[in-house]
């Protein structure tokens, strides 16, 4: 912790259609309404925080009637993240960490290449999910395009992928050998193929049992930049957390991360003074009851204070040297 500010930037893109379910776009609101910015306001870090309100978009008209095979709302899809992308960029070359809140992860699409474009390329990718959102069009079972971020990022995958109308801007520069995955747990054949060929970092589940939190974001750390030099993008889907801590998401999963260990994962991230954005997506405020969406949204935001420097220890005394005696 420092005395120096912290820059934060808020984005929120109430974006779902990366996949079927309603509700997922309402997250940014619900996490908001919540307190999200209040309780950043309680860090003892100081944060000069904006809220840049949510993304809009329009489709472009010679993109209304582009459809690309098993790629849903595809228009939808490239339109929106070109919006975040622009966003996300402009948020971290004015020196803010860039927050975004979704939405369905479709939208990493669109924070990951923004940032790489902010910071020239020099960049890393944690993604903290129970999925590997690693399908092409040609692999995907269900055409849902929250499970195919990863690939369309990858540079090693871009032969992979037809012409893609309207994604011009995005340049696949990402190398998959400065992602790392924390938390995998459900994981297609195909994905599963890419991983092994490809020798991803890819901690699952079994490996935060085997080793602890602490020692495989070490590890990740270690493989994706290694001299510590480069800017970190964490896209924390909320799915990576057990569906007990985090039920109200599209694709719950037992067997997850606690909110201790994204708490944890989320600290870590934050001593290294590195993080420059971080996307907490699919949560979604229409599944299970009030409690259930409660339970979710405070897990949310526990992960974003820890991601800001929240300290479980409580705030330093400063001028404070005794206790009042009445
Ligand atoms: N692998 C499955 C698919 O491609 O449809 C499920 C993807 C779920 C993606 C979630 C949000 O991380
Ligand atoms: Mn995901
Ligand atoms: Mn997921």
């Amino acid at each position: 912790h420092s005395d120096q500010s912290l820059k934060v930037g808020v984005l929120g893109v109430p974006f779902d259609k990366g996949q079927a379910k309603k509700g997922v776009g309402n997250g940014p609101e619900f996490i908001r309404k919540k307190g999200l910015l209040e309780r950043i306001a309680e860090i003892e870090q100081k944060i000069d925080v904006k809220d840049y309100g949510d993304v809009s978009y329009k489709i472009p008209d010679e993109l209304q009637k582009e459809i690309v095979p098993n790629m849903k709302a595809y228009a939808d899809i490239a339109a929106c993240n070109f919006e975040v992308s622009k966003m996300v960029e402009d948020i971290i070359k004015t020196g803010r960490i860039c927050i975004t809140l979704g939405g369905d992860h479709s939208l990493g699409v669109g924070t990951v290449d923004g940032h790489i474009k902010a910071k020239n390329e020099n960049v890393c990718v944690i993604w903290v999910d129970a999925h590997a959102d690693l399908n092409t069009n040609k692999t995907s079972s269900t055409g849902n395009v929250h499970g195919m971020p990863m690939a369309l990022l990858a540079t090693e995958l871009s032969d992979y992928w037809p012409y893609l109308p309207g994604m011009d801007w995005q340049k696949p520069v990402l190398s998959l050998r400065d992602v790392a995955y924390i938390g995998l747990r459900s994981v297609d054949t195909y994905e599963r193929l890419v991983i092994d060929k490809l020798g991803i970092n890819a901690f699952g589940m079994e490996d935060i049992e085997n080793f602890g939190i602490n020692t495989i974001v070490e590890m990740a750390l270690n493989k994706i930049d290694p001299a510590g030099e480069k800017s970190i993008h964490v896209s924390f889907d909320i799915d990576s957390l057990d569906s007990l801590e985090a039920p109200s998401t599209g694709t719950a999963l037992r067997g997850g991360m606690t909110l201790r260990e994204g708490i944890q994962l989320m600290e870590i991230l934050y001593r290294t003074g590195r993080l420059g954005a971080l996307d907490l997506v699919e949560v979604n405020p229409s599944i299970g009851t009030e409690t259930e969406v409660n339970r979710t949204i405070d897990a949310a935001i526990h992960v974003i204070m820890a991601a800001l420097g929240h300290c479980r220890r409580g705030i330093r005394p400063k001028n404070v040297h005794t206790l009042p005696l009445q």
